[in-house]
């Protein structure tokens, strides 16, 4: 028997999508105890919000969130606006007794970060934020290898976020389209934005970050603000990479770019392990590389373990073995996960504490950036 679960989607963007194919699609693939309902979709714009909602069957159209929140026809906030405004909507959710949904990154600081996480706590409602790579099978399936102790000790985890949409000095800051670029919407550059994704899943599979070191680049300094319409300094981090301990004793090295001539969202990772290694990369995203040294020296190398079988994280609820899937997926793995705990009265990972500590890494990167110092990660 499912249950329905009223929900109310905030922000009718990219984001705003996957959330809602993945209520649509959640039920038609996994035995879940909840069956959302579509009931409200908020947006500034009345029009845009009336578009979405007959596009994806939402029942409602609000322009305002705090109406959102006060209705009781609604069990789930999801929030999928700029990260500037998470924090502030969360906090109402929690009030509210709501539970919450939230985009990556969880806040626009550990501050508010922490801020969020009481609220939720106190509250005890079930909590979850968007760090939706986890939920790739290949890399849930590299957790797996990791659990078992495939790789032995740990020496190094590596790890890219690449892109290239931001080269030219005509894209603009702020507004719809280009808030990732505005300080005062985003927060941060590709720091919040690409390598909280990589931070996340690093934390995940190899535990805690202790302490970075970081250096940071803002290649175009100006730039159009769509709101304003004037030029105004760029606030934003273009460019990160940072070397960093984790409590295990391995090294990272990080990296993330909007400045990477020909990658679009090229997202890798590696881990290099006394007895194996492995390597994965979203574009690429159904195959996972693993070396294994304890293989026959004639046939040792790289495998490329295709991950479709219906013994591979998630496969079982798709196709055949030998039909990838791809990255709507990973949010519809994702919020099947979420109903599943909800159900059982669980918390589900990456919650708001989880991120909470994604959000502290980020912080002590860009500190570690301005100083030029290793900082601790608090
Ligand atoms: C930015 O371009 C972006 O859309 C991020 O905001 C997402 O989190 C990432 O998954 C893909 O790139």
């Amino acid at each position: 028997m499912t249950k329905p679960l009223r929900v109310a989607l905030i922000g009718y963007g990219f984001m705003g999508r996957t959330h809602s194919n993945a209520y649509s699609q959640v039920n038609h693939f996994f035995d879940v105890p909840y069956q959302p309902q579509l009931k409200v979709i908020c947006g500034l714009e009345r029009h845009v919000a009336e578009a979405f909602a007959k596009r994806w069957g939402y029942e409602n159209v609000e322009t305002d969130w705090h109406k959102v929140i006060e209705r009781d026809d609604v069990d789930l906030i999801d929030i999928c606006v700029p990260n500037n405004v998470h924090a502030e909507i969360a906090l109402a959710a929690a009030k509210a007794g709501k539970a919450i949904l939230c985009e990556k990154p969880l806040a626009l600081n550990t501050a508010q970060a922490e801020q969020m996480v009481a609220a939720v706590e106190e509250a005890k409602i079930p909590n979850m934020v968007s760090y939706n790579y986890r939920r790739v099978p290949a890399v849930t399936l590299a957790k797996k290898l990791l659990e078992e102790d495939r790789l032995g000790r740990i020496f190094h985890y590596r790890a890219q976020f690449l892109q290239d949409w931001t080269i030219s000095a005509d894209v603009p800051q702020g507004g719809m389209a280009t808030w990732r670029l505005d300080v005062k919407a985003a927060g941060s550059g590709v720091t919040g934005d690409l390598l909280a994704h990589c931070i996340d899943t690093a934390v995940w599979l190899n535990g805690g970050i202790t302490d970075v070191c970081a250096m940071t680049e803002t290649f175009i300094k100006e730039r159009k603000n769509v709101e304003t319409g004037k030029v105004e300094p760029v606030g934003i981090d273009d460019a990160c990479a940072f070397m960093c301990h984790f409590a295990n004793g391995s090294l990272g090295l990080f990296e993330s770019t909007r400045y990477a001539r020909g990658h679009k969202a090229l997202y890798t990772l590696e881990l290099n392990g006394e007895k194996a290694s492995l390597r994965w990369d979203l574009h690429d995203l159904h195959r996972l590389q693993y070396f294994d040294h304890a293989d026959d020296s004639l046939v040792r190398g790289w495998r490329s373990v295709h991950i479709s079988d219906s013994d591979m994280p998630y496969m079982k609820a798709w196709w055949v073995p030998g039909l990838q899937i791809g990255y709507e997926h990973t949010f519809i793995h994702q919020l099947a996960d979420f109903l599943d705990a909800m159900g059982k009265g669980e918390a589900v990972s990456p919650n708001f504490r989880d991120a909470l500590e994604t959000q502290k890494v980020c912080d002590a990167v860009l500190a570690s950036a301005k100083s030029g110092q290793w900082v601790d990660v608090r």
